[in-house]
């Protein structure tokens, strides 16, 4: 376990890397940001090239991950299908090959033979990430590769990844949007109960280097089985005077419902609003908010399965918000990741269909699904 921890670190570093690429070379940034001219056409073959940047990241993990692991070929799934049409029709299924010429090659054929953006991004998927956090080594979980399965999100948060506005995050406080709230995210579950047992969260665009001005990223992970419970973030502390008010992030398309309920129960200046599932999750785990409240099935399983393993280390968890109004107010309903919904069609059925409540502490989650009981 400490190995595939290990290397789930490492090529979350090498999807960040492609990440950064995508908007620090020239070739390949003029690709992802120049949608809102051209002719149609133009405006297809742009369109694809964000899809292809999600589906090189999800495939190169897909790929290192296989090939450490056969045994969980087959139990790798993403947000993204690698079956892919370029902007002439043609379509090709994108893969990592065995060498970094012939993942270019492949790239071309998608970009209509670009072969600058195609070799810059061959190269950033060839590269082995420099160094990864070394502090899982020594972990000893005994669980074995053929029990678990992986959920990616190459990207979470794609619209602030494109629109790329730059914040310098301020220690302890929650920033609304930006570059930050984009998140490589890849989260590990029990194939037998669905309950997620490793998380790696990547923050490719977490800081700028004073010196050289290029952005660095922060990597946040967690370990979450029986009594094992490892987290990368230190829990946050309670003051002397005990915890302070509860507050609540939330989407900010919510219902005006949820915003009411939420203002009566915390104090209107105790909600927030912020970009990204996964980066919202970030936020409670990171104690910039006590929870995540979302009425709308409008995440999916590799949205919240990795930020979900980080909370569970940590004392919180993920529940159904749906399944725990209807529940006795000591029940909880986790999320989990094995099954589909039955209820969705296509990518819906991966839908977090109830909608959910992240949260750090129990007691909290109760007075939020109290609140919320009979007003939805
Ligand atoms: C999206 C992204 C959105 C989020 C939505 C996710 O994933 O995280 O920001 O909506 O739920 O599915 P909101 O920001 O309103 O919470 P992606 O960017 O990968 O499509
Ligand atoms: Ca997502």
């Amino acid at each position: 376990m400490a190995e595939l921890l290990r290397l789930l670190l490492q090529v979350s570093e090498k999807a960040a890397n492609v990440a950064r690429v995508c908007r620090q070379e020239a070739a390949l940034f003029q690709l992802l940001v120049q949608e809102k001219t051209g002719d149609d056409k133009n405006k297809k073959f742009v369109q694809d090239f964000k899809t292809l940047a999600d589906v090189v990241i999800q495939e190169v993990i897909r790929h290192d991950v296989g090939a450490q692991f056969p045994e969980m070929v087959g139990f790798i799934h993403g947000e993204e299908s690698n079956k892919f049409e370029n902007g002439l029709g043609e379509s090709v299924t994108v893969t990592v090959r065995g060498t970094e010429e012939e993942t270019a090659a492949l790239l071309a054929a998608v970009l209509d033979g670009d072969l600058t953006a195609a070799a810059l991004l061959a190269r950033a998927i060839h590269q082995d990430p420099a160094t990864v956090d070394a502090s899982a080594d020594g972990l000893t979980v005994p669980l074995s590769p053929s029990e678990l399965g992986i959920w990616i999100d190459p990207i979470d948060a794609t619209s602030q990844y494109i629109e790329g506005r730059e914040e310098v995050l301020e220690e302890g406080h929650l920033s609304p949007s930006g570059l930050h709230c984009a998140l490589v995210l890849i989260g590990v579950y029990l194939r037998s109960t669905g309950e997620p047992v490793m998380g790696v969260i990547n923050q490719p665009f977490n800081h700028k280097e004073p010196a050289g001005g290029s952005w660095q990223g922060k990597l946040f992970w967690g370990v979450s089985y029986g009594d094992l419970n490892v987290c990368s973030v230190s829990q946050p502390k309670t003051g002397p005077e005990g915890r302070r008010a509860l507050s609540v992030v939330l989407s900010s398309s919510e219902k005006q419902v949820v915003k009411d309920t939420l203002a009566s129960l915390c104090g209107p200046e105790k909600l927030m609003y912020a970009s990204g599932a996964g980066y919202k999750i970030l936020c409670v785990i990171q104690g910039l908010a006590d929870a995540y409240v979302l009425s709308e099935g409008s995440t999916f399983k590799w949205d919240s399965c990795a930020p979900h393993a980080l909370l569970r280390a940590l004392g919180g968890g993920v529940v159904d918000l749906t399944k725990s109004l209807k529940c006795s107010s000591e029940a909880k309903v986790e999320l989990t990741y094995h099954q589909p919904c039955a209820e969705g069609k296509g990518a819906d059925r991966w839908a977090n269909y109830g909608g959910l409540v992240a949260y750090g502490d129990c007691s909290q989650l109760s007075s939020i699904i109290g609140a919320l009981r009979g007003k939805l």
